[in-house]
């Protein structure tokens, strides 16, 4: 099974962050994230066996992180990947903390993560398959998009020629004890 866990905004977010999505797609090109599939990413497992599943699920439990409130605030390009995204101008402690904490678990139960030694940047992908010939955009400024972040999800993701297609495995409340 490939899985990651992410970061689901409520359907309002959502909503926002496809319409942006849509608009600067027919301005730079490109295929827009469709709304019910917006996440950020906390950690990309890749293919897990299934018989690992009780484990990986019982390791995320032990993150116990107070409720966060996220603010989506500006707009990024990537050109080797021909991908625009959206984050935070200012870094999110509590985001940081939150993938720390459960990168560091996953690491320490024997999962191995997704690009664990490289930088990481939480992203929120609104545009794939930029044009390949696209001179680096001025990006559009946008409105903050804020939400708050009261659980993470493990989600099993399946693609095809149609796109990529998530299933909500678990969810997992934030919360101090
Ligand atoms: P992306 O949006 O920048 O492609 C599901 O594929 C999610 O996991 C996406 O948010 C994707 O980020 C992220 N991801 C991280 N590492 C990945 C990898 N090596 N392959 C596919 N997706 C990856």
């Amino acid at each position: 099974m490939r899985l990651f866990f992410a970061l689901w905004p409520p359907t309002e977010a959502a909503e926002q962050l496809a319409g942006i999505a849509r608009s600067t797609a027919n301005q730079f090109g490109g295929k827009p994230t469709r709304q019910e599939t917006i996440h950020l990413t906390l950690a990309f497992m890749g293919s897990v066996p299934e018989e690992q599943l009780p484990l990986l699920i019982q390791t995320a439990q032990i993150v116990h992180l107070a409720p966060f409130v996220l603010n989506i605030d500006s707009l990024g390009y990537w050109h080797r990947n021909h991908l625009l995204w959206a984050g935070s101008a200012l870094p999110c402690i509590a985001l940081a903390g939150l993938i720390e904490n459960l990168q560091n678990a996953l690491t320490k139960a024997g999962f191995a993560v997704d690009g664990r030694n490289r930088v990481f940047t939480p992203h929120i992908t609104l545009i794939r398959k930029l044009p390949e010939d696209l001179v680096p955009p001025a990006l559009p400024e946008i409105d903050a998009i804020s939400w708050l972040c009261s659980s993470f999800t493990l989600v099993r993701s399946q693609t095809s020629d149609a796109g990529s297609f998530y299933q909500t495995i678990y969810d997992f409340p934030l919360r101090q004890c």
